[in-house]
């Protein structure tokens, strides 16, 4: 394929623009033009046909974006436009050439945007940087691959080793990679899961016993209420405005809590139909309540709390007494707790007036099957566990689990997130799959548990890690305390990064760094014995094939499962009874031998080959059942902690903007937000602008507040009236994690605060508008 040359300067960020109010609906035409015009300029028309029209089809392969799921019946058009940017950025054919290492310093690589360095093309060889080099060079995958196993087997303990995973690696890379880590002898296996969803699993394990959401596709049609919680679905799950007009068109409702007035809770312009093309699209959000950050716990409590004031003023009539007796335990604590919560603690944590409360209670009790929908809004708190404990103790109350229509639904990040988790991927798995793996492979899996993401920066930092591997992803930027972790990342002998595309973690590196290239989702992926697919889980636990469907953009690219056989081979060898070689020819056999070791996945190859593939196993959806000790749903008793904003300080949530996937950006526009031209935004309230002596669109610098003596300073970001709660401001991940402290976690998960960080803003020191030439994400 022919080589094009790419042309992309980098940012220029003089002229921010901001429309005067943000975006009140989302999708529609707008949305289907602007996806399009960038893939058929990059890919040419053939190959983003190619991609588009295979993404979520049946013999296709799965958007690499978002984990939403497909609907049964498919339309041609099963895709959106983050999908369609994902896929664009994944396939295009411009490619990084060999004198680009030679030409350009890490030094000066570190100096570049994320933008600029993933637009620079797709990785093609392997690449090594040698100990004391400023120079990556091209290197044979023999050598890449010795370099690697000779650096583990000279470590003193595996637990000096720690390796990553991103969710966008499929079921049988996962599989064969957390064996290949057990085999060495750690579970030191950090996920991007312990920043994300991480809350969700603890709180639901722990009250319902599994971690995973409790409804189907089909639910969100049949739903009488959905109440979306901490999430933004018309940038982040796009396709699940289809399932919410699914829902409002049968008669159901919805109910939006945030801080922001977000696009897609509003009203949707189904890009798919005609009306939401012409039309003026459906309204969603029956209310919405602007709540403040981290007070959902204090409005899901007040909820409960008039859950059971309505059943003492009509016995019998408003809890479900059958389901609560039959399956639950607590109920009687939580009663009597929540007598205690003070109404006026409720006001000042939401910032809400009683009568939206009142409101929202009503709605509540009117409906016979709800659904409560979450993301990063609530899971990145500090109180994250205890907040989502409450959203299952309010579902449990009128048993709105294991019903048709109802249920919790963590809504996740990555394509295969989920699934990754479950082939094992989880630094703390069960005594019963370490089991079942070392019964397959005839070895002593190690027990103790590993180093999540936030302690493996620790362990850097102290010298008890030294070797880092990251199949995927881009931790450096997505971790929090960006100097800390740069810091952190540099004290290790060696980090190695499987990777599609050029990012920040490729250029802070240990003292010998790799770079090894793989085959992304979209592409064609042929081994020994013929044409392979792969299979990934979504969000609400259905597994099923992934086939690509365009030509590799280089013939030296090894697929995820390839290399770490290869890896395994080299690493481990004879030491497990594990056929590396064969691995790599057939994924088949890596299948069967998931349907050994992982529940639930029995007769694996033959089922993931039925259309659609199949539906994983959960007992509170499917059966009441749950798995806690006393094999009963747990109504917990949380106590209620106000978040502190001392006077002068404002709290920062960081998000995403439409224009990013995640630490990958897109762009520099923030459509449905009014953003045009830059990330380096502030969003306040009008009232805060005014207060702090400041204005509309001049510059500034956000100080973090956190006591550890360590100076956390973002400069000359623009200020935008917003809509925002007062006292709260927002920007965008990953530039903020500059302020978030490596120890500022949720209390039971340990997933980074990324939500509610304490900060203090200020005129900008000097620096205007002027000098915002092409800033770096982070501090090198
Ligand atoms: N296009 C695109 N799609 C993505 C991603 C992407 O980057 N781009 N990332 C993927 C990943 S990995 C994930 S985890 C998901 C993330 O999906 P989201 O969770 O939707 O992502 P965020 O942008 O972090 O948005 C958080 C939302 O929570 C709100 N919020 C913040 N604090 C609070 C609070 O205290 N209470 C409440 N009630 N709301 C609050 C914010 O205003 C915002 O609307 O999206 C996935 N899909
Ligand atoms: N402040 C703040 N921090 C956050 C968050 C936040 O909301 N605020 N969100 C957190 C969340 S929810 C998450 S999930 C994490 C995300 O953390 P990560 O998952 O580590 O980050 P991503 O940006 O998704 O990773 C993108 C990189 O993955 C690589 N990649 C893409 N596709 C493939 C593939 O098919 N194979 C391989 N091997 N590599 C591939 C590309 O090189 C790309 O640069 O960030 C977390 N950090
Ligand atoms: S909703 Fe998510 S999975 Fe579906 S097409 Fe859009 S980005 Fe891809
Ligand atoms: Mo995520």
């Amino acid at each position: 394929m022919a080589r094009k040359e790419p042309r992309i300067e980098d940012v220029n960020e003089k002229d921010i623009q901001v429309e005067s109010r943000p975006k009140e609906w989302a999708a529609g035409l707008p949305a289907v033009y602007h996806s399009m015009k960038p893939a058929i300029e990059q890919m040419g028309l053939a190959r983003a046909l190619g991609t588009t029209f295979r993404m979520n089809q049946k013999h296709g392969f799965d958007c690499p974006s978002c984990a939403w799921p497909d609907p049964k019946d498919r339309s041609p058009f099963e895709y959106c436009e983050e999908g369609v940017k994902a896929v664009t950025w994944e396939a295009t054919p411009v490619v990084i050439s060999s004198d680009f290492w030679a030409e350009h310093s890490l030094t000066e690589l570190r100096d570049r945007t994320e933008y600029w360095l993933g637009m620079q093309g797709r990785l093609t060889e392997p690449l090594y940087k040698p100990a004391g080099e400023d120079h990556y060079r091209p290197v044979g995958w023999d050598e890449a691959l010795d370099i690697v196993a000779r650096r583990l087997k000279s470590l003193d303990s595996p637990h000096e080793a720690a390796f990553y995973t991103s969710g966008r690696t499929s079921n049988e890379a996962a599989f064969l990679y957390q064996l290949f880590v057990r085999a060495y002898g750690t579970n030191n296996l950090p996920d991007c899961s312990n920043m994300c969803h991480e809350s969700s699993g603890w709180a639901m394990g722990q009250t319902i016993g599994i971690g995973k959401a409790t409804v189907t596709y089909e639910d969100f049609g049949q739903a009488d209420l959905i109440i979306l919680m901490g999430q933004n679905p018309g940038t982040n799950h796009p396709r699940m405005l289809t399932a919410l007009e699914n829902c409002k068109r049968n008669g159901g409702s919805i109910v939006a809590v945030n801080p922001l007035p977000e696009a897609g809770l509003k009203r949707y312009k189904n890009p798919q139909k005609p009306r939401g093309i012409a039309g003026k699209g459906t309204e969603l959000a029956d209310q919405f309540l602007q709540i403040r950050l981290g007070g959902d716990m204090a409005l899901l409590q007040a909820i409960s709390k008039r859950v059971f004031e309505a059943e003492e003023k009509n016995p019998g009539t408003v809890l479900d007494h059958e389901f609560l007796e039959k399956h639950c335990e607590g109920l009687e604590d939580l009663k009597e707790h929540l007598s205690f919560l003070d109404d006026d603690e409720v006001l000042e944590a939401t910032g809400l007036r009683a009568e939206e409360i009142d409101e929202l209670a009503e709605r509540y009790l009117k409906a016979e099957k709800v659904i409560i929908t979450w993301a990063m809004g609530i899971t990145q708190q500090k109180k994250g566990v205890a907040t989502i404990k409450e959203i299952i103790n309010l579902l449990l109350l009128r048993g709105n689990i294991g019903k048709p229509g109802a249920g919790a639904a963590p809504i996740r990040g990555h394509s295969n997130v989920q699934g990754d988790r479950t082939m094992g991927i989880w630094e703390q798995m069960p005594g019963t799959f370490l089991d079942a793996l070392g019964k397959e492979f005839s070895f002593d899996p190690p027990r103790e548990h590993g180093a999540d993401a936030v302690e493996t920066f620790h362990r850097m930092q102290d010298g008890r890690i030294k070797f880092f591997m990251a199949l995927g992803g881009n931790l450096i930027s997505a971790i929090s305390d960006t100097q800390l972790a740069e810091e952190a990342m540099k004290k290790t002998d060696m980090s190695v990064q499987i990777s599609i595309k050029l990012n920040r973690s490729h250029l802070v590196t240990g003292k010998e760094a790799l770079i090894l290239p793989v085959l992304g989702r979209t592409e064609i992926d042929i081994q020994e014995t013929g044409r392979q697919f792969v299979s990934v889980e979504d969000t609400v636990c259905v597994v099923h094939a992934s086939h690509g469907g365009v030509d590799p953009v280089s013939p030296n690219l090894l697929s995820e499962p390839a290399l770490v056989a290869r890896l395994g081979a080299r690493v481990i060898g004879d030491r497990i009874d594990a056929d590396w070689a064969g691995f790599e020819k057939d994924y088949d056999l890596i299948r069967d031998s998931i349907s050994r070791v992982v529940e639930g996945c029995e007769d694996y190859n033959e089922r993931i080959r039925h259309e659609g593939g199949f539906v994983l196993p959960n007992g509170p959806r499917d059966s009441r059942t749950f798995r806690t000790p006393t094999g009963k749903a747990v109504l917990t008793v949380n106590d209620l902690e106000a978040v502190q904003r001392p006077e002068g300080t404002l709290l920062l949530q960081s998000m995403r903007s439409h224009d990013q996937w995640n630490t990958t950006i897109y762009g520099h526009n923030d459509r449905y937000r009014g953003i045009k031209g830059g990330r380096h935004v502030l969003f306040m309230n009008a009232g805060d602008i005014t207060e702090l002596g400041l204005a509309d669109g001049q510059y500034v610098d956000i100080h973090g507040v956190h006591h550890d003596g360590v100076e956390r300073v973002l400069r000359s970001f623009r200020v935008v009236s917003y809509p925002t709660p007062k006292g709260c401001v927002a920007a965008y991940y990953p530039e903020a994690n500059v302020l978030v402290p490596m120890d500022h976690v949720a209390e039971g998960s340990n997933t980074p605060v990324s939500k509610t960080v304490l900060v203090r803003v200020e005129a900008a020191a000097g620096a205007g508008a002027e000098d915002k030439m092409r800033r770096t994400p982070a501090p090198a």
